[in-house]
């Protein structure tokens, strides 16, 4: 299973259609798929682990949700995890610990492209990336649950997997673990009180093989163990940081561009704050930048256009697919053929104005472009063409050929469009963040 096909979501889950998966299963509860044992070949294995835990630092600092982690059993019996180097991974295997790699698609770019696409295929407004449990015979992770959705894809050799099919908790805040003397706790050995330990004797039993997929929602319980020799399986996972991580940067943008909101709140010193008494200027800062901001929600919950906006920025973007945009080199020529960067149609939103639409917004390659509103017909006939010639373009654009040509350059040089003759291999990396227009 390699990625770019645009298809990533429905190979994985094969043969459960995507739609069943949406309906039946995700948020709600376990999913196990049988697969065959070359489902996953060409995706990750044992070779591309070990270049992928060196890679993750090598040309840049790793992302911070990068890291390598060895569960070791301490004298009770208990896992106890433990920061390691990749120099420390082939020592700490063969002393019979699991070893998890967070986020190892930070070191394996084809792995990460894959993440990206699952999700634009499920439209997720948070990133998704893999994680990699490498178990000795014998070895996994002891009850507990996450607080994130789970896929569990197994690479190579066995592990028996024992969960609870439904969630015990929606949306759990954070992943808790069964402790020894049978009480649920977090990882930082704070009781859990609103969840009752699990009866084990209800779990599900399946021992995942090679080629074979488990989905797990957020709050299932579960534990893993690999069975006759070791291990290795990727995780992948959604982020589960919820609408606040979608609303904070898109908040920022607007309100860091106005000098009230990269001020400070105003100092003060000892005397004007004492105990029963607050300084006026701060007061009345705080309570102004509150009434600026109940302000602009109250727009924005009202404008059809920009919650559309906020969602398509959010669910279509993925910066490790986009690629740089081309500077046209020479004019576009009307004989020339123009194919989308892209395995996924081109999206837009439209904003209404007098006598018509004032604004377009197209959305690909992981940015929001917005155009004239004279540009829509275009936009139109663009977001169902894979591959065209420039000349048709005039047939459905309504527009001259001419303006045509200047809207396709605009989208060259975004990188939603590129010309068939200029080798796409030639292109520079892509940059690491989407940009969006106002
Ligand atoms: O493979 C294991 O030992 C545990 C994996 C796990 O807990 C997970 O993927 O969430
Ligand atoms: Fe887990």
């Amino acid at each position: 299973m390699a990625g770019d096909t645009g298809r990533e979501l429905a190979e994985l889950l094969h043969p459960v259609p995507p739609e069943q998966f949406l309906a039946e299963y995700w948020e709600k509860q376990a999913l196990h798929i049988r697969g065959t044992p070359g489902k996953f070949a060409g995706l990750f294995d044992r070779e591309r682990f070990d270049r992928a835990i060196l890679h993750a630092n090598f040309d840049r600092p790793a992302p911070s949700s990068f890291g390598i982690r060895a569960f070791w059993r301490n004298r009770h019996g208990l896992y106890a995890a433990m920061e390691i180097e990749p120099h420390q991974v082939r020592e700490a295997f063969s002393s019979r610990t699991t070893i998890c790699v967070n986020d190892i698609s930070a070191g394996d770019a084809g792995l990460a492209r894959f993440a990206a696409h699952i999700k634009r295929q499920l439209h997720l407004s948070t990133p998704v990336h893999f994680s990699c449990y490498l178990s000795p015979e014998g070895e996994g992770l002891d009850t507990h649950y996450d607080a994130r959705h789970a896929t569990i894809l197994q690479l190579s050799g066995r592990k028996q997997w024992r969960y609870s099919r439904l969630p015990v908790s929606h949306y759990p805040a954070r992943n808790a673990i069964v402790e020894q003397d049978g009480r649920v706790r977090y990882a930082d050995g704070k009781l859990v009180k609103e969840v009752p330990p699990p009866d084990e004797s209800q779990f599900e039993e399946v021992l995942l093989e090679p080629g074979d997929v488990l989905y797990l929602p957020p709050g299932c319980w579960h534990n893993a163990k690999a069975n006759g020799e070791s291990s290795l399986a990727l995780t992948m996972s959604c982020s589960t940081s919820g609408f606040m991580s979608v609303l904070v940067p898109e908040l920022e943008r607007v309100l860091q561009q106005k000098v009230e909101w990269r001020a400070l709140v105003p100092a003060c010193l000892d005397a004007s704050a004492q105990a029963g008494k607050m300084p006026e200027e701060a007061r009345r800062f705080i309570s102004s930048r509150l009434h600026e901001l109940h302000e602009l929600l109250g727009k924005l919950a009202s404008d059809e256009t920009e919650i559309e906006r906020l969602w398509r920025r959010a669910s279509g973007s993925s910066p490790s697919l986009a690629v740089a945009g081309q500077v046209p080199a020479s004019a576009l020529k009307p004989e020339e053929v123009l194919l989308r960067t892209e395995p996924y149609p081109l999206t837009y939103a439209q904003r209404p104005g007098p006598g018509g639409v004032a604004t377009v917004y197209l959305y690909g390659n992981s940015v929001e472009v917005a155009l004239p509103g004279d540009a829509l017909p275009l936009v139109r006939g663009l977001a169902s063409r894979e591959r065209f010639k420039v000349a048709e373009v005039e047939a459905w654009a309504g527009t001259s050929l001419e303006r045509a040509l200047e809207l396709l350059g605009v989208l060259l040089a975004r990188g939603l469009l590129r010309r068939e003759a200029e080798s796409s291999a030639a292109e520079p990396p892509a940059p690491a963040t989407a940009s969006h227009p106002d």
